[in-house]
């Protein structure tokens, strides 16, 4: 009787990952290679969440050292840079091939990749968009930017894959980081919007979750807008396919903050963005997008 695809890909030799960290992410991502099949050594600071995997599968290591041996990928998912740091601070990396997917800034991935490399490894940098929730449950939708070695990406690719879809954004190691910190600055960004508008209901008779799908709806049918912003970069012509102007925008800023004074709202969140918007108005066509504000961002 032929093999069904699972019984075929449980034969299939997976490649061993060590993983050094098990907070939530890191416990999601060993949890997700574990029930995959991938032979998985761990090692985490407090020993007892490492302990903790052993009866799943996991081969627990009693130090950095004992685990970085144990295979050639090395996975790292750390608080920040600075406990990277410290945990592979003399760790002996020749020939592994180190992914690190802790929050870090562009430069801070630069330079671990350039670390790395003096070390004898190959660098790879990861930006998760995902939550623990969301890792080995491909139909959430997390994934996780790559930028740095391409050869160890494609070597690896099906190996990453398996907590959550890869995005390979390019060999330049801080790319990975700054698409994940762009895409979270414009999450932060609505959140911001989000707080304002409940704000201005909350001392009225509105239930907020009335006004809950109105603001989820909304966002969405707004968020196809990027497109045309990102045109408009690109030809440089900040008018093209322009549906509502710089000019009536700003004709509304003072709508939208008196609203606020009346519902006793502070304005912090929106001011400084109108301010921008009318510094733009005060030197360019009011009949361009908000993307010169862009503009007047970038120092
Ligand atoms: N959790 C999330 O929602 C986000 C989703 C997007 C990506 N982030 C980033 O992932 C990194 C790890 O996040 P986490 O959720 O696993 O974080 P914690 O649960 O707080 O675990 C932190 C682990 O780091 C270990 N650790 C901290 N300091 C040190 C150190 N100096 N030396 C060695 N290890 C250290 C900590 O160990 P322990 O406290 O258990 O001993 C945990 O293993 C992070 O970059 C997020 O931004 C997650």
């Amino acid at each position: 009787m032929p093999l069904t695809p699972v019984e075929k890909n449980s034969l299939v030799e997976k490649t061993p990952v060590t993983l050094l960290g098990l907070g939530a992410m890191g416990a999601a991502l060993a949890r997700a290679w574990l029930a995959a099949g991938h032979p998985i050594t761990v090692w985490n600071r407090t020993s007892a969440r490492a302990a903790a995997l052993a009866p799943e599968g996991a081969r627990v290591a009693q130090s950095v050292a004992e685990a970085v041996t144990a295979s050639t990928l090395v996975v790292v998912c750390l608080l920040d840079d600075a406990s990277v740091d410290e945990a592979l601070t003399g760790a002996d990396l020749a020939g592994k091939d180190l992914v690190n997917l802790t929050t870090s800034t562009p430069a801070q991935a630069r330079a671990r990749a350039q670390w790395a490399r003096t070390c004898g490894a190959r660098y790879l940098d990861g930006g998760i968009m995902a939550v623990p929730p969301m890792i080995g449950v491909p139909e959430a939708g997390g994934y996780v930017f790559y930028s740095g070695s391409r050869d160890a990406f494609e070597q690896h690719r099906q190996t990453l894959d398996v907590p959550a879809r890869t995005a390979y954004v390019g060999e330049n190691a801080g790319f990975a980081a700054l698409h994940d910190v762009a895409l979270l600055s414009a999450m932060y960004g609505m959140f911001a919007g989000v707080a304002h508008a409940f704000a201005l209901i909350r001392k009225e008779d509105i239930d907020p979750a009335t006004l809950a799908p109105l603001l989820a709806d909304w966002l969405v049918a707004m968020a196809p807008t990027v497109h045309r912003t990102a045109e408009q970069l690109r030809s440089g012509d900040y008018t093209n396919g322009v549906v509502s102007g710089l000019a009536m925008q700003v004709a509304g800023t003072p709508t939208f903050l008196r609203t606020a004074e009346q519902q006793g709202v502070s304005p912090e969140l929106l001011s400084p963005y109108f301010a921008l918007m009318r510094r733009r108005l005060a030197e360019s066509s009011g009949e361009e997008d908000l993307t010169g504000v862009i503009d007047l961002l970038v120092r």
